[in-house]
């Protein structure tokens, strides 16, 4: 809006400045719109000067997870009008059509900048050519896409999220058999890709282990149960491992195990690694449930605003900021990879 509202004033003045030069000076009507137009933008410009809120567009994946509800109120409470923004906010509902129509939509608004937190990895690269050629900075912010053309990626490295786990397993396993199970993220999201790349590369490491199956659980608590459920019908009594590419995955692999009366956790039968280290999938960890949890911290609008404002002032912005990220295992457990969970751990949590 403060974009259009500079571009409409400074047609409506020169439009009025053309007329009142072609009119002379007498007082024709045409005269008169002009200054009434050069008036009104006047006055309208004015209004942004003292609002001069900067219009920030996010496209968020959805609300598939605690982690994503998380980041969204991270958005909502950094981009408010006190901060100075007006922000839109769409929730794609991991519709990856639906989310390149609303990054459409942020440009026909003409929208001062574009954060997206892709669904997928592919098909970005048309509209944010339309984005470019509207003059409208792009912000990639939590997953990664192929596309290059765009300003800026504020995210975590889940490929080092998924070495974490690899190397966490591999210190506590201490040379021991693993016959892994792997319920995987979203299709397609470069967190899944991320997390499967790293894991795997560690695993490569190991002749002593064997991963038997992986599914994708859509990074939701039912996608969990129900790959959980198909893999104890497959596999039941043949793994020791599973892999949960998000908290909310665990929780439905974790109510399945229950109900068919398969123990898990540091006194169970099986291993259970996970990642977002969200409250829940910590308290899960403090209780020895899970036992070792990757965080990929979701708090980065306050880091998306910091290039924002840079980009406002014209400053150097970095192209890529990664945000940092821990990994937690339960008590009883020491590790070079992790932090021993505490309960002042979980009371000091952010999210
Ligand atoms: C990771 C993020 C993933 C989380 C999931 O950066 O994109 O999406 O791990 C969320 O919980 O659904």
């Amino acid at each position: 809006m403060k974009r259009r509202l500079v571009s409409v004033l400074i047609g409506m003045t020169m439009a009025a400045a053309l007329l009142g030069g072609c009119g002379g000076s007498s007082n024709t009507a045409t005269d008169e719109a002009a200054d009434d137009t050069a008036a009104e933008a006047e006055a309208e410009g004015e209004e942004a000067a003292s609002g001069d809120l900067i219009t920030v567009g996010y496209a968020q994946v959805g609300h598939e997870s605690d982690w994503r509800t998380a980041n969204t109120e991270n958005y909502q409470n950094t981009f408010t009008a006190e901060n100075g923004y007006e922000l839109s906010f769409v929730d794609a509902d991991n519709d990856n059509a639906a989310q390149i129509e609303a990054v459409r939509s942020f440009i026909q608004q003409e929208l001062d900048y574009i954060v997206i937190a892709p669904i997928e990895t592919a098909g970005w690269d048309t509209v944010l050519q339309e984005a470019e050629d509207a003059g409208i900075p792009v912000i990639i912010a939590d997953r990664e896409i192929d596309a290059t053309n765009f300003d800026a990626f504020v995210g975590t490295n889940t490929v080092d999220e998924g070495v974490t786990a690899g190397n966490w397993l591999g210190e506590y396993l201490d040379g021991a058999e693993a016959n892994i199970l792997v319920i995987e993220g979203s299709v397609g999201a470069s967190a899944t890709l991320g997390r499967t790349e790293g894991f795997n590369s560690v695993v490569a490491e190991h002749s002593e282990w064997n991963i038997i199956d992986s599914q994708s659980g859509d990074f939701t608590q039912s996608g969990g149960q129900e790959v959980m459920e198909s893999f104890i019908k497959s596999y039941e009594g043949q793994f020791n491992v599973v892999v949960c590419q998000n908290d909310n995955e665990a929780y439905g692999a974790m109510d399945a195990m229950d109900a068919a009366g398969i123990t898990y956790g540091v006194d169970g039968d099986v291993i259970i690694i996970s990642f977002d280290a969200t409250h829940d999938g910590l308290q899960y960890t403090l209780d020895g449930k899970i036992n070792c949890d990757v965080e990929c911290n979701p708090i980065q609008a306050e880091v998306v605003a910091g290039v924002i404002q840079a980009m406002e002032a014209g400053e150097d912005y970095p192209e890529s900021t990664i945000v940092e990220d821990s990994a937690f295992v339960a008590p009883g457990i020491e590790s070079a990879y992790a932090i021993t969970m505490t309960q002042e751990i979980l009371d000091g949590r952010a999210y």
